[in-house]
């Protein structure tokens, strides 16, 4: 019964790793006849200001068991009818797949370096922290990017390991649904090598854990473990379906941190969902405002501008605490603000470059996330996202607390 069912569909159907185990999953329940919890399914139409930012024949599904799958290459009416339909007592959400791009900045590679390079670990005394030990030891941070260039000098020794997965011998070990996964996944390539074509994702790693005394480059959190997973092209464009699929994988491999420097879809209902299942996983999930210079209550992109519990949204701030002027800001919906203007770290091809951007102030927390969940194993989400809150050094910055990151206040503050 399970296969007859499973197999036509999996034939049918270009999905990605985990459908198929999904699938066999609900069948096998339908099978011994159990019913779903009545939970009507939607799967709204896209909006019209949705539209231009719309993955082609792209759909998302997130199942009642908390999975979610993508389908590629039906259209609309192909995926209402062969999926949605049959299957809706299964399925909570469906909703068009959306692009989402890193947030532009200009990157300039630096060949010189000096002491001004660190302004943003300075400025939030993060030497405070390194200083009594606290350095993100056991904590596992996921970047969700562009990549990450992984023999980077000063990266390379910084890697989770899945150790459930043998490298380099074709079969899926561990059996999730991902072959020789040891180092993380490149989603948009649907291949265990994880390399960096756009330079975004090495970047914003450097920052958050790049490893100390090789470089003016020091990582805010250098004890804790990096997990980079892949999910945009080399333009720094990918798609809600694979980074949602990138979301779950971190927390199936243990991240606590996820940092997302991405962002400008302006709809997904099943994005939103599956950061706030996090929460009760221990999963802390960091956004870049944007770098629009606006106000996101007035032009909402996401996942910037969702209010979950467990996501805190990040602004950018200059060497002189002021707002940078491409950062996206709001009284209500983003957080604190963070360096981000003049950010030197790592860069692919054992390089370093300074790049400005709201993608640059959101490792800062990511880092000091790992710091404080380090520092304190049992805490929370809520309960690191207060402190990093609570902490801020006081500004006149547009944003709920007003402030600016500071480490050591808010390792004081969740003591
Ligand atoms: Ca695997
Ligand atoms: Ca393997």
């Amino acid at each position: 019964m399970e296969v007859d069912l499973a197999k036509p569909l999996a034939s049918k159907f270009n999905f990605l790793a985990y459908t198929t185990i999904t699938l066999i999953g609900l069948l096998g329940l339908s099978a011994c006849g159990e019913k779903a919890k009545v939970e009507t399914a939607t799967f709204p139409k896209t909006k019209a200001e949705c539209a231009a930012t719309a993955v082609p024949d792209s759909y998302v599904v997130q199942w009642k068991d908390g999975t979610v799958s993508v389908t590629r290459g039906w259209t609309r009416e192909e995926f209402e009818n062969e999926i949605f339909e049959p299957y809706k007592d299964d399925i909570r959400w469906a909703e068009q797949d959306q692009f989402v791009r890193a947030a532009p900045t200009s990157a300039q590679v630096s060949t010189q370096t000096s002491p001004d390079d660190s302004w943003g670990q300075l400025k939030t005394s993060a030497a405070t922290a390194w200083g009594r030990g606290v350095l993100g030891e056991g904590i596992t941070v996921a970047v969700i990017d562009s990549g990450v260039d992984i023999t980077h000098p000063q990266l390379r020794g910084q890697l989770a390991v899945n150790a459930n997965e043998i490298p380099a011998n074709g079969i899926d070990d561990d059996e999730n649904g991902y072959i020789d996964d040891v180092h993380g996944w490149d989603f948009d390539e649907d291949q265990p090598v994880v390399s960096d074509s756009a330079g975004h994702g090495t970047h914003v790693a450097g920052i958050i854990l790049a490893q100390h005394g090789t470089s003016a480059v020091q990582g805010i959190a250098p004890g804790a473990k990096l997990l980079p997973l892949d999910f945009m092209n080399a333009e720094g464009q990918g798609n809600i379906g694979d980074a949602i699929l990138a979301i779950q994988y971190a927390a199936d491999q243990g991240a606590r941190v996820i940092n997302a420097s991405w962002g400008g879809a302006p709809c997904s209902q099943t994005l939103s969902r599956t950061i706030a299942d996090l929460e009760s996983r221990g999963v802390l999930f960091i956004a870049a405002a944007g770098n629009s210079g606006v106000d996101l209550e007035q032009l909402p992109e996401y996942p910037a501008a969702f209010v979950i519990s467990n996501q805190i949204t990040v602004g950018a701030s200059t060497a002189r605490d002021y707002t940078a002027g491409f950062s996206n800001y709001s009284y209500r919906l983003v957080h604190l603000f963070a360096p981000g203007a003049s950010i030197l770290s790592t860069y692919p091809g054992n390089r370093l470059a300074s790049l400005s951007g709201t993608s640059m102030a959101a490792p800062f927390v990511a880092g000091a996330a790992a710091l404080l969940m380090s520092a304190n194993p049992g805490a929370s989400p809520a309960q690191i996202r207060s402190a990093l809150l609570d902490s801020v050094d006081p500004g006149a910055f547009a944003a709920t607390t007003r402030g600016r990151l500071n480490i050591p206040r808010a390792l004081d503050s969740l003591r």
